[in-house]
Parts: structure tokens; C-alpha cells; sequence
């Protein structure tokens, strides 16, 4: 028996309505929301340690202040989500607590190193273009306030992605150097992009029911799919190679088929073992500690405010 709530909650849904923090949802789909929404608040959090790594090291004044703006927006989408995830009754220091503890997961793309230059190049490209394919319908997930917040964020990583392209095209018309340097960090962020798409469709338990509550549009595959669309056309431009050789237009079904992804490691580095997963830990954890001055400053003026309206 289908109680009065669970029908309207049904209906909104297949009417393409909004479900928002006040009404009634299904546990699981609360659920489901907080562990995506916190997931990918975590991922914009801890993607801030890879770029991060470059910001005193920028090769002019304009890279430098352009590549200190998107480490910050970053910082602003992760905390944009981070309240999404708040509306559904989960405490922004319960989500902190398993970021740090290690229980949380994030995107497995951070856990790649930015030894060069050119990763700052590779990142905007092919890491923001792959968020920019795989969030865009997510603009019209039925949770409010999440989709809401990925209008913004979008509009953000678009000019991520524009300026990681335009950073791989200056060094692709640059020295042989250059060139070589740019074709090195394309070859090791192309995969990973790939992956952060998730597991094959018949791999990926979460899918089917997040695609019938309209969090999620497409499946894993389909996005990837379109993401490799995407990317071909733009490395002809760039004069780059996808490190792939069994990449093929198929005629038939009017797509570029791809070569085998490499699933050992994507799971490898889901697990926390990753090139990078405990030197990302580690720096998340000594930030939160050494901010905790901070918190607790801000608390107490918070305290004192209080005391000071009720006088
Ligand atoms: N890494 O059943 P599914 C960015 C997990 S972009 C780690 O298919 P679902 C921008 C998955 O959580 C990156 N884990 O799961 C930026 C699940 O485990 P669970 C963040 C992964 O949720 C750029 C299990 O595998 N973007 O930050 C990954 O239906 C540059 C089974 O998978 C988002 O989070 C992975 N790659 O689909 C920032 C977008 N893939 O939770 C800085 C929103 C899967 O059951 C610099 N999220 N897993 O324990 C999504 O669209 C979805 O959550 C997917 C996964 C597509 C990521």
C-alpha cells in the first residue's frame, strides 16, 4: 500500500517537478542524495591539492592570478555542495569527519600526481571537460538544491576547461620541449578521465535507481561516450595524441569506440591506493587541524553575538 506521500513524491518526480528540502522523500533517495552530493563536494575539496601544487610555480603573473581564481572557485563549489548536502539533515562536520577518517570517498582522478607545468594544461582539459559532460544534466537532477547549484558550478568549469585548453595550446605551439611536455601530461590524465565516469554500466549498482529518480540522466557509459565525442575534435586542433591506439570512428552506430580501460586501477585507486590517496589524506587532515583556531573563533564570536541580541 502506497501511503499519500510517496504518491505525491512519485508524481513530482514523473511530472519533472522539483523535490525540495521540506518534502516528503523516500529514505534511500535521501540517501543516495547525501552520499553523491557529499562525494562530490569532497572531490572539489580535495581537487583543490593537485593545482594547488602549481599556484607559486605558474610560469607568468596572469597564469599564476588565472590559476589562484579556479583553485578558489573550486573552493566555492565544494562548499556550495557541501550545503546542498546540509538541506538533507546531514551536519557539515559529520561530512568533514569522514573525509578525514577516510571513510568518504571522492573522485579518483585526484589521486594522480602534477609533476609538469602542462598537468595544469591536462587538468582544465580533459578532468573539467569530463565534470562539464558528466554534470550538465545534473543541472536538472529533481533534487532542488542540487541542481540548482550545478547551473553555477557548470558555468564555472566551462572557463576551467577553456583555460586548460588554451594552456595546452600555447605549449603545443611552443618549443619541441613544449610540445613533448604537453603530450606527456595528455597521455597520463587521459585514462583517468575516462574513469572518473564511474564503472561500467554493468558494474555500477547505484545507476538504475538514481536514473529512475532523475538524479542522474545517463548512465556511466553513455557520458563517457559522449565525453570521447567531445575530446577527438579538440585534439586535432590541439595537435595532441589520445594515448589509445584501438580509438576508431564505428560507422555504424555513428561513435568513436574506445580501448580497454584500465578497471584494476580505477578500483585500485577507489580503495585508497592510489598514487597519491594518502599524501591527499594527510594534507586535508593537517589543514583541518591547523584551522581549528579558526573554527573556534568564529564559534565563540558567534556565541557572544548571540548573548549580546538577547541583553
Ligand atoms: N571515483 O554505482 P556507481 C570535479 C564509486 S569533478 C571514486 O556508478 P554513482 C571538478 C561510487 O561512488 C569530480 N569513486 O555510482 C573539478 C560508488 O561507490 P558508493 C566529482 C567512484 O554514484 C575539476 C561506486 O563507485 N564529480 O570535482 C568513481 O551512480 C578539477 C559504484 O559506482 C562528481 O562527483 C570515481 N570516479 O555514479 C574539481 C559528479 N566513480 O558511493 C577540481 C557527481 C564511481 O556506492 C579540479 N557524481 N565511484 O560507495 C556522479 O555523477 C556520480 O556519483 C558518479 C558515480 C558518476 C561519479
Amino acid at each position: 500500500e502506497i501511503s499519500d506521500e510517496e504518491r505525491l513524491f512519485d508524481e513530482l518526480i514523473a511530472n519533472e517537478q522539483r523535490i525540495e528540502p521540506r518534502d516528503w522523500m523516500p529514505d534511500a533517495y535521501r540517501k543516495t542524495l547525501v552520499r553523491q552530493i557529499s562525494q562530490h563536494a569532497h572531490s572539489e575539496i580535495i581537487g583543490m591539492q593537485p593545482e594547488g601544487n602549481w599556484i607559486t610555480r605558474a610560469p607568468s603573473l596572469k597564469r599564476k592570478a588565472i590559476l589562484m581564481a579556479k583553485v578558489q572557485d573550486e573552493a566555492g563549489h565544494g562548499l556550495y555542495l557541501y550545503s546542498a548536502a546540509q538541506t538533507l539533515g546531514t551536519t557539515r562536520d559529520e561530512m568533514m569527519d569522514q573525509l578525514i577518517s577516510g571513510k568518504a570517498k571522492y573522485s579518483s582522478i585526484f589521486n594522480y600526481p602534477t609533476p609538469t607545468w602542462a598537468d595544469m594544461g591536462a587538468i582544465g582539459w580533459l578532468v573539467d571537460g569530463a565534470a562539464i559532460c558528466n554534470q550538465v544534466p545534473l543541472c536538472r537532477a529533481s533534487y532542488g538544491p542540487y541542481g540548482r547549484a550545478m547551473v553555477r558550478v557548470c558555468k564555472e568549469e566551462s572557463f576551467h576547461q577553456r583555460q586548460g585548453f588554451e594552456i595546452l595550446l600555447t605549449l603545443m605551439q611552443g618549443t619541441e620541449e613544449q610540445r613533448a611536455m604537453a603530450q606527456d601530461a595528455v597521455n597520463r590524465w587521459y585514462w583517468p578521465s575516462l574513469a572518473m565516469f564511474g564503472p561500467p554500466d554493468d558494474q555500477s549498482p547505484n545507476s538504475a535507481q538514481s536514473m529512475k529518480w532523475k538524479i542522474k540522466r545517463f548512465s556511466n557509459d553513455e557520458l563517457r561516450q559522449r565525453f570521447v565525442g567531445m575530446l577527438v575534435p579538440q585534439a586535432e586542433i590541439l595537435g595532441v595524441t589520445l594515448p589509445d591506439p584501438d580509438l576508431h570512428f564505428d560507422e555504424e552506430s555513428g561513435q568513436y569506440v574506445i580501448g580497454e580501460i584500465d578497471w584494476d586501477e580505477f578500483f585500485e585507486v577507489v580503495r585508497g591506493n592510489g598514487p597519491c590517496n594518502a599524501e591527499r589524506l594527510e594534507h586535508r587532515r593537517t589543514a583541518h587541524e591547523e584551522g581549528a583556531w579558526v573554527r573556534e573563533a568564529a564559534a565563540e564570536y558567534a556565541r557572544k553575538q548571540s548573548l549580546k541580541t538577547k541583553a
